[in-house]
């Protein structure tokens, strides 16, 4: 028998012979090498057990069980590199779930299925080293718990898979070789308070390591601060939370963040004056040099005040608000295992597009992200392992109204609290955190007020936030939670129950949910935070997409939930992030990006200006601007600023080279900026900060069309049954079916203009965000629509033939959705006009969009357009997009959707050219009659059907489909309805068109 006892089904023991819980550090024997070190990896003490590790696969527990150590040694075991997920190393497949447990409901009891890998390795430990040091072997993720062995001997247990675990090992080495023997179980009864919405993986999926320590040692010290934010000073005391260790005294050496040292002495309370605060925006970072013993530690500290008055958090003594997006550890290779430098682009990404707060949703992150974190600029909402939403799915118990369930029953009590002290206790001392959270979606009940009280018991200084408390019973006591906590609640709703008057401050803790093409709401939410102080922040759900890649044909193509062979899955509602699994940013991305741009301007009264929205960061010639001025779309003029110098929440007037607003036609200025030289974060260095356009004079964009050869037609009219012909010499066609209205054809002066326009869609190949509407949709009959010409007349003026249509549109098996009466103008110059009056009938939904579809042959790559570019641009989410004019190519228009949909839309256009070689198709708007377009190599038709991109083939055709009206995106796949004023529900809708 390998076990005496088993714990994985034991709600009362959770971790078996580990260390107890300390601050998390690294030491050095060296003072030169601690002072500098980069990674963790250059301590003299820091032996990192990550790499080839022998890996035995078990379907069941229950046969390891059997074993004894020698056996499992010597069975035929193969090679994994740790670390890494059963997942993706081929012994089990992959499955995604959402909120749903992944094994039957009856805690503390575990499937007895229960699979296991057991992973073992040697280690040498040298006599010298056995006599001077300890030993601590420490886990950083392991899913969902492990049993430990060295050499022969048991040594413990533990669980809680985004957790520190730490054993002293030193009794059980030996001189020279030893055998680390590690069994995971894939459950265990942690496995129902891990239910969090991700790819569910098994291992050692975070790094092991050895640290080598002193006979006598400290084991955990915090560091706190008090900070005068008028004095600029800081009160740095140490405080040694370590009974047992003879170590009371320390000593320290403090360097300020340009590296000079500014302190040096021995004792546990630091006075500091004239310190530059820590923010965000200015992460300066001290150093502190602390010798415990003969170990050195360093830590970096950020010196910052965070206070919350009146509802407003305030930080350093002004009010500030989190832009924050929630991160989880996901990337398409590896899973939930992600490397320093995967995390550092992270990071770097966020911070190149404005975000200032991070989530760790949903469980604490490795430590060292937490300090990439300090040392970057991130506020931390750190999160604990906790998610108990499955319990929602019991069965017969009304869903969502059994919530508490968990949160209330006295068996969670300790699972919830130990969990709550593994999330706070190993990352107190780092400064970006300034909030914890109980854990997400678990309900609310006495566990979780006991869960409080704990987390303000181990640290006062931080914030506490758990969103659950919304489903809270009338008893429930929310005192100890300093915030107000909602996700994906809709403007109105925060506004009305929230920021009119506020109880505590208010959070969104997730919104805006970045499935697809979604994101349209960003601005109203941003607006609203501007509006109300109280409103201190947001968190995007989420930071990217999860999917795991797999060769397919050659081609790398994401997989999601139900491409494994499961039976219960969530298909792909983990692929909802801002940035696709391979770190493409999505134009939502972008949006943000946009809408959170730290510089702005403004013209008024003839003047430029540009207002710093930082808070704490003076701009010291770190941003270029580049100034355009567009005439007419086109720009006329253009100057540099070099190296613009700006203090927080000022504004700076530029004078301009040339006039504006002088023509009747349109002027705006194109603002860009950009970080140069010398910024704080050299990494930002070339990188975009914001694009804005400032409209000086608005009119109709009137566009410089080429001059178009003068022709002199002589339309002659065929009419039959079923086509209307209207031919002038050999080289000019335009034909249309009789029997819908549709053109055939359209030749003019020899050139093709299309295969075929004039169809009229109702239909967008669905996006995430509608999801919800799909079935009325669906119900509805839009997806297939047939078009009847129900009457038409034409009529011969001097230069020009009118045929009037009378049309309607039928879904398959109802009545009409659209009425439409269009005229179209065929003139002797060649030139074709197209207007339209679209009347909907008021029974059926809003529709999701109302455009004319034209076919292309496959020469037409070119695109030129006037209208929102360069980023796709909808009703509602066009930020990242200004007006002008773009040239292109089809290609580059399509925004590449992990899960095909509605994309690369240009809202509000002019005019859009398409062309080959030689011929084109030119379509402008007439008057100031916007429209919005798509041209893609895929019809409609086809990217509605397709689940994955790889499957997209294309038909031999391009598709161009013209809008009188898109539906907006907004972010309805997990929040709100699409807000009305961006639906398409009126009573009629006008396209008025020039074709040439
Ligand atoms: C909410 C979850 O907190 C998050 O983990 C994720 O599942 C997200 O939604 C959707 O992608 S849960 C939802 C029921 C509000």
């Amino acid at each position: 028998m390998l076990l005496t006892e088993q714990y994985h089904e034991d709600m009362s023991v959770f971790h078996v012979n580990t260390l107890p819980r300390r601050n998390y550090y690294i030491p050095f024997s060296d003072f030169e090498k601690a002072v500098s070190y980069r990674r963790r990896t250059e301590s003299d003490r820091f032996q990192s057990l990550n790499g080839n590790w022998f890996f035995t696969y078990f379907p069941s527990f229950q046969a390891v069980l059997d074993r004894n150590l020698e056996d499992i040694w010597l069975e035929k075991s193969e090679e994994v590199v740790v670390p890494s997920t059963w997942q993706e190393t081929g012994y089990e497949s992959h499955h995604y779930l959402n909120e749903r447990f992944a094994i039957p409901y009856d805690p503390p009891l575990v499937p007895r299925e229960n699979p296991c890998g057991v992973y073992w390795r040697n280690i040498r430990v040298s006599e010298s080293d056995r006599k001077n040091f300890k030993f601590h072997l420490n886990f950083e993720g392991v899913d969902s718990c492990f049993y430990l062995w060295i050499n022969q001997q048991f040594v413990g247990y533990s669980q809680i898979s985004h957790s520190l675990s730490e054993f002293d090992i030193s009794n059980y080495l030996v001189s020279g070789q030893n055998r680390v023997t590690v069994a995971v179980l894939k459950w265990c009864d942690g496995s129902y308070l891990e239910v969090q919405d991700k790819f569910r993986t098994s291992g050692i999926f975070r790094d092991v390591y050895l640290v080598k320590r002193d006979k006598v040692a400290i084991h955990h010290y915090l560091l706190h601060q008090t900070v005068d934010v008028a004095s600029r000073t800081a009160q740095l005391s140490i405080e040694i939370l370590d009974p047992t260790s003879s170590i009371k005294e320390v000593d320290y050496c403090i360097y300020n963040s340009s590296g000079i040292e500014i302190r040096r002495g021995k004792g546990k309370e630091i006075a500091l004056d004239n310190v530059l605060l820590w923010s965000a925006e200015t992460p300066y970072l001290y150093t502190v040099m602390l010798r415990f013993g003969s170990e050195w530690i360093r830590e970096r500290i950020g010196f910052r005040r965070i206070e919350i008055k009146n509802n407003i958090l305030y930080l350093n003594g002004q009010p500030i608000r989190l832009y924050g997006v929630n991160h989880h550890d996901s990337r398409p290779q590896t899973g939930p295992v992600v490397c320093y430098e995967e995390q550092l682009q992270d990071l770097k990404l966020m911070k190149e597009h404005h975000f200032n707060a991070i989530r760790t949703a949903h469980y604490p992150k490795s430590p060292e992200f937490y300090e990439l974190c300090d040392e970057y600029g991130f506020y931390v909402l750190s999160e604990s392992d906790l998610e108990m939403h499955g319990i929602v799915a019991i069965y017969g118990r009304g869903g969502y109204q059994n919530y508490n369930e968990m949160a209330q029953n006295p068996l969670f009590r300790l699972a919830i609290q130990d969990r709550t002290e593994s999330g706070i206790i190993p990352f107190q001392n780092r400064s970006s955190i300034i909030m914890w959270s109980l854990g997400n979606e678990s309900g609310f009940g006495d566990n979780f007020e006991r869960a409080a009280s704990l987390a303000k018991k181990i640290d006062p200084t931080r914030l506490l936030h758990y969103e659950g408390f919304f489903h809270a019973d009338e008893t429930g006591d929310d005192r100890l939670l300093d915030v107000i906590s909602r996700m994906y609640a809709s403007v109105e709703d925060i506004r009305e129950h929230y920021l009119q008057e506020a109880r505590k401050p208010f959070l969104l803790c997730e919104y805006s949910h970045a499935m697809g093409n979604s994101c349209g709401d960003l601005k109203a939410y941003y607006d609203l935070m501007q509006q109300y102080p109280t409103f201190i922040g947001a968190f995007v759900w989420e930071w990217c997409d999860h999917a795991a890649e797999s060769i397919i044909d050659g081609r790398a193509t994401y997989l999601y939930g139900g491409d494994f062979g499961e039976r219960y899955h969530d298909g792909h509602f983990c692929v909802d992030g801002l940035v696709s699994p391979s770190r493409q940013p999505h134009t939502s991305l972008k949006e943000y990006q946009q809408i959170h741009r730290p510089l702005r301007a403004s013209w008024q009264d003839n003047t430029l200006r540009i207002w710093s929205d930082y808070i704490f960061l003076e701009l010291n010639k770190a941003v270029d601007i580049r100034i355009e001025h567009l005439v007419n779309g086109e720009v006329s003029a253009s100057f540099l600023v070099n190296e613009l110098s700006l203090p927080p929440q000022q504004s700076v007037c530029l004078s301009l080279p040339f006039d504006c607003g002088k023509t009747d036609l349109r002027e705006s200025l194109l603002i860009t900026y950009y970080w140069s030289d010398g910024f704080i974060n050299d990494y930002l260095q070339g990188k975009l900060v914001a694009v804005e356009e400032l409209v000086l004079q608005e009119h109709p964009l009137k566009l410089n069309s080429k001059t178009a050869k003068k022709l002199s037609l002589d339309w002659r009219v065929e009419e039959s049954a079923s086509s209307l012909r209207l031919l002038a010499n050999d080289a000019n066609e335009l034909c249309f079916d009789l029997t819908t209205g549709m053109l055939t054809k359209f030749v003019i002066d020899g050139e093709l203009k299309c295969r075929s326009g004039g169809k009229w869609t109702i239909w967008r190949a669905p996006i995430d965000n509608d999801r919800h509407l799909l079935s009325l949709w669906e119900e509805a009959g839009f997806e297939q629509t047939q078009q009847r010409l129900l009457s038409y007349q034409m009529e011969k003026t001097t230069d020009e033939i009118h045929l009037t249509f009378c049309q309607k549109l039928y879904p398959a098996y109802r009545q009409a959705v659209l009425e439409i009466n269009s005229q179209w103008v065929i003139r002797d110059d060649g030139q074709v006009r197209l207007e339209a009056v679209l009347h909907k009938n008021k029974e059926y939904p809003a529709l999701p969009r109302i455009g004319m579809r034209f076919t292309l042959p496959v020469s037409y790559q070119k695109v030129d357009y006037v209208g929102y570019g360069p980023n796709e641009s909808y009703s509602d989410k066009h930020h990242s997009s200004y007006l002008g004019t773009f040239s292109t190519d089809i290609d580059s228009l399509w925004e590449n959707y992990l899960y095909p949909q509605e994309n690369g839309s240009h809202w509000s256009s002019y005019c859009v050219s398409v062309s080959g070689e030689k011929e084109s198709l030119t379509i402008q708007s007439l008057s100031d009659m916007t429209f919005s377009f798509n041209y893609s190599r895929y019809s409609i038709e086809e990217i509605t059907k397709a689940q994955h991109a790889i499957e997209l083939k294309g038909d031999n055709e391009l598709h161009l489909v013209i809008d009188a009206a898109h539906s907006g995106v907004g972010s309805a796949s997990c929040g709100p309805a699409l807000d009305e004023q961006y639906q398409i529900a009126a009573t009629s809708y006008v396209l008025r068109l020039q074709m040439s």
